[in-house]
């Protein structure tokens, strides 16, 4: 008997995989849409918000771009503290810091064999010191990723515009590359050519941006050894400039190009980089960099021009916000510090950040949608309020503009929306509204372009117990993976003390 009901089970139970698993086969998820992401780009655009640490000679010599005839001896900060540095960009929200390896100047923050232009000749820890390893080591103790930045202008080195200094260059990328752990970005920066010490000559060197770095073999390096970092410059590979230094990305702004249009080499034209072209040849998102103080370094008569909490908010919404990724500046400075009013500021920011995430109205809501890919639940719309951005809502394919209504059983107060699309299927959505709930009918509040991977609608507070989501226009039916209400703290900033 015991047998027989064990051998029953069984066969139940088979028979409700085999019925679960055809049922999981009879719905095929949509098929992706125009230039998609690669595995690198995923993890970046996962990223978001991350930092830059610009730190060199000019720290000392109170300027933003050094002539490279600086001498060893003015890199000496009194202090430094990687731990400290660290910690800022981790408590302010970041993900990762990228530092300036070597400026423009060609000092470099760490004794590379290749040059004796470097903290070897520095006072600062006898010449014994290695910005590079102390940043990326404390970087690994928070869990936070480190990235660098080479300079390809280097106004120091006597070959700066000769081929011989493009094995140079090769050659530090390679020592970085391999000395200090994972590096998850090479920033390439393309201001280029000019005035400069050079070796003595103190000239004018102009390069050809097209032909001189001879780039696709500079980025196999960078393939080579570190198969899974990003690179940045004007024109990718993996992740372009957005056009300006003020950290606002443009709306909508398209993680795709078409490269097929015009002059996309690194250092070509820059139209179109603040939007993005849709639905492009590439994908290819946009990252913000801007500095949280007037410059890049560290000056001390900009102590008290340290961007407020609120305009740091303001460029997080304009940046992440239309799905780029936000990289903030933070110049550390003669101590080797971030300046304590920088802190300030980053921490309310984040305080604001943290308190408006952390409660989702929609995570509650009763869901209705107009339309669920097969009827089956594993396109349900559920799917965009799970908090999970590998599952999403998603439509059958012939319909492209379906509504997705929130009902929050009671009326509440809310004034930031949340949206993200499921990237692996490319960028599908083109235009959507946003209505609530308002006597009796739907008045619309809202409306945008672009999705991508994350669309931030921060308006004024409202309250309303329903809430639909339009999507009015879309290249393919869309994969909804996020769809969020939140509220921001009454009562806007606290004003840092100073
Ligand atoms: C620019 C550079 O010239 C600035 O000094 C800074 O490094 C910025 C991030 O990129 O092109």
């Amino acid at each position: 008997m015991k047998l027989l009901r064990s051998a029953i089970t069984s066969l139940l139970t088979a028979a409700a995989l085999v019925t679960a698993t055809l049922a999981l086969a009879a719905v095929a998820p949509p098929q992706p849409f125009g230039p998609l992401p690669t595995e690198r780009q995923l993890r970046w655009h996962d990223m978001e918000f991350y930092g830059f640490l610009h730190f060199t000679v000019n720290t000392f010599t109170d300027k933003e771009w050094g002539y490279g005839d600086e001498s060893e001896t003015v890199f000496n900060p009194t202090d430094f503290n990687a731990d400290q540095i660290v910690r800022t960009a981790k408590e302010a929200g970041m993900k990762g810091l990228i530092l300036t390896a070597k400026h423009h100047d060609g000092f470099c923050l760490w004794p590379s064999k290749f040059t004796e232009h470097s903290v070897k000749h520095s006072p600062w820890r006898d010449g014994k010191g290695d910005v590079v390893r102390e940043i990326s080591d404390a970087c690994r103790r928070a869990g936070l990723k480190f990235g660098v930045y080479l300079s390809p202008w280097d106004r120091n080195h006597k070959d700066y515009g000769r081929p011989a200094y493009l094995e140079y260059y090769r050659n530090q990328l390679r020592e970085l590359l391999t000395n200090y752990g994972d590096i998850f970005t090479v920033w390439f920066d393309g201001a280029n050519g000019g005035d400069g010490y050079y070796g003595g000559d103190r000239t004018t060197r102009r390069i050809d941006n097209r032909t001189y770095y001879d780039w696709p073999n500079t980025w196999k390096i960078v393939r080579e050894k570190m198969p899974l970092a990003v690179m940045f410059s004007d024109a990718g590979p993996d992740f372009r400039w957005v056009g300006n230094e003020s950290g606002i990305a443009g709306d909508p702004c398209w993680a795709t190009m078409d490269m097929t249009k015009r002059d996309r080499h690194p250092g070509g034209s820059s139209v179109g980089l603040n939007s993005g072209e849709h639905p492009g040849t590439a994908w290819l998102p946009a990252e913000c960099d801007v500095s949280i103080r007037p410059g890049w370094f560290y000056h001390a008569k900009d102590d008290a021009r340290v961007k407020t909490p609120e305009q740091l908010l303001d460029i997080y919404y304009k940046s992440v916000g239309r799905g780029a990724c936000l990289n903030l500046n933070l110049p550390p400075d003669r101590r080797g510090r971030i300046n304590e009013n920088d802190v300030r500021s980053l921490r309310e920011f984040r305080r604001i950040l943290d308190t408006t995430f952390a409660k989702d109205l929609a995570r509650r809501a009763k869901l209705t949608a107009s339309n669920v890919r097969g009827g089956a639940s594993q396109f349900a719309a559920a799917k965009a309020v799970d908090h999970k951005r590998d599952t999403y809502w998603a439509t059958d394919d012939q319909v492209a503009t379906p509504e997705l209504v929130l009902d929050l059983g009671k009326p509440a107060a809310f004034n930031v929306v949340s949206l993200r699309e499921y990237l692996p299927l490319g960028q599908r959505v083109e235009a959507f509204a946003l209505d609530q709930w308002q006597d009796g009918q739907w008045v619309e509040f809202a409306k945008g372009t672009s999705i991508g991977n994350r669309r931030l609608i921060r308006g004024a507070p409202l309250t309303t117990s329903k809430v639909r989501l339009r999507i009015t226009q879309a290249a393919a039916s869309p994969a909804l993976s996020e769809f969020g209400l939140f509220a921001e703290p009454a009562g806007g900033p606290h004003q840092p003390t100073p």
